[in-house]
């Protein structure tokens, strides 16, 4: 509830005051971008249909009063009226202590550790998930809030992993295919296609843009050994910035370089931070992977040092076990993580038996896009 709309610096912003006594001011030339009327946004699309320079330069605030829970304002010169809902005005608020620390994320983000995630893995069932969309709600929030979800009962045939790719958006389709097989090979393109054990990385760290989420699916798996662990790779970057602030802004700071050129036709290469932050400080990417780490050669010399020891130190906290959830894929099984945040690792495997799964490449933007219009036709119904 609006209580009240003062004008000031001559029109040029406004103060608006909250039931609960709270004030947020808004600038003239923002609520004029901003406006909601069928002139400035299709009513269809919601597209704006004007451009800045639609706006004049010396637009001010002539006029404002509160009208039926609403905010009504005449802008000048242009003589224009429109109404801003509260709830909107409250909703897209920006008057507020930014206060946030390098390395802050947003309130969707939920840090995790062994001891919060190794009992309480969120989980679907592929048949629920596809018929239920409150059930696939439930499993794509769990993505975007620890970036990690398993999916199970999933036919243990080949490419049933594009099934759970189907449930919310599409493959990223790339070098090693739409989909790609995950098991020993003679020759192999890439170390994963290996009995080998491979340490905590994120997928593809030399390709720009990284793709944002991989799932990986189980069609058989009775080797010895063979087990999987995953890391959340900001609970992990949020300790060291703990223990080593300079070892954090070292990592953030720097670029690093990725490059993969394991198969003939192909020189992925990308220079970018191993701890990527934007440019307000929000921590957006982890990027991780020994194998295909380049020389890094965008470090002042007189840093490298406590460049490598920051380095080392990350690696340390990643392979440390109360970082780690394990769990073993069984046929029908398969876990989805978000590329930019949670690491992935799996145990060597020998012996008898047999180690087959498939992986693909999928884009979060279009995950997060599915939960949205899943939450907002949940919240239609219910009002
Ligand atoms: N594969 C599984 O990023 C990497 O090179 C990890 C990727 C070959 C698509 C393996
Ligand atoms: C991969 C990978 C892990 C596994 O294919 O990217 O990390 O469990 N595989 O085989
Ligand atoms: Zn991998």
């Amino acid at each position: 509830m609006l209580t009240h709309a003062l004008i000031g610096d001559e029109g040029r912003t406004i103060d608006l005051g909250w039931q609960d006594g709270s004030r947020s001011r808004f600038h003239a030339m923002w609520l004029r971008d901003n406006a909601l009327d069928d002139k400035t946004r299709s009513a269809g699309n919601g597209q704006r249909l004007i451009t800045i320079l639609d706006i004049p330069a010396n637009t001010r605030i002539g006029a404002a009063s509160i009208k039926g829970g609403a905010l009504e304002v005449s802008f000048v010169p242009e003589q224009k009226t429109v109404s801003f809902p509260a709830a909107w005005l409250s909703a897209n608020a920006y008057d507020r202590d930014a206060g946030r620390q390098p390395g802050w994320t947003g309130e969707a983000t939920v840090r995790w550790t062994k001891a919060s995630m190794q009992n309480s893995v969120p989980r679907a069932g592929y048949v629920a998930a596809s018929r239920d969309r409150a059930v696939l709600g439930q499993w794509l929030s769990a993505v975007k809030t620890y970036g990690f979800a398993m999916m199970e009962d999933l036919p243990t045939e080949s490419g049933a992993l594009c099934k759970v790719s189907d449930l919310f958006g599409y493959i990223r389709e790339t070098n090693y295919g739409r989909w790609f097989e995950v098991r020993a090979e003679v020759n192999p393109n890439n170390l994963a296609y290996t009995n080998l054990g491979l340490q905590a990385h994120t997928d593809n760290p030399y390709r720009d843009p990284v793709p944002t989420l991989q799932i990986l699916s189980c069609i058989e798996n009775t080797v010895e050994g063979g087990e999987s662990s995953v890391v959340d790779g900001f609970a992990v970057a949020a300790a060291l910035q703990a223990e080593n602030p300079e070892g954090f802004r070292l990592l953030s700071s720097c670029p690093a370089r990725f490059e993969y050129a394991g198969s003939s036709g192909v020189r992925l290469q990308a220079k970018r931070p191993m701890i990527e932050l934007g440019p307000d400080g929000e921590l957006i990417c982890i990027r991780f992977n020994n194998r295909s780490l380049a020389p890094t050669v965008d470090v002042p010399f007189s840093d490298m040092e406590a460049y490598y020891a920051a380095y080392r130190r990350f690696a340390e906290l990643i392979e440390d076990t109360s970082f780690e959830v394990t769990f073993k894929l069984e046929a029908g099984q398969a876990f989805i993580v978000d590329n930019t945040r949670v690491m992935h690792a799996r145990k060597a495997f020998s012996g008898t038996g047999k180690r087959w799964l498939q992986g693909c490449y999928a884009d979060k933007d279009g995950l997060l896009s599915t939960l949205a219009a899943i939450e907002h036709g949940f919240k239609e119904v219910a009002e």
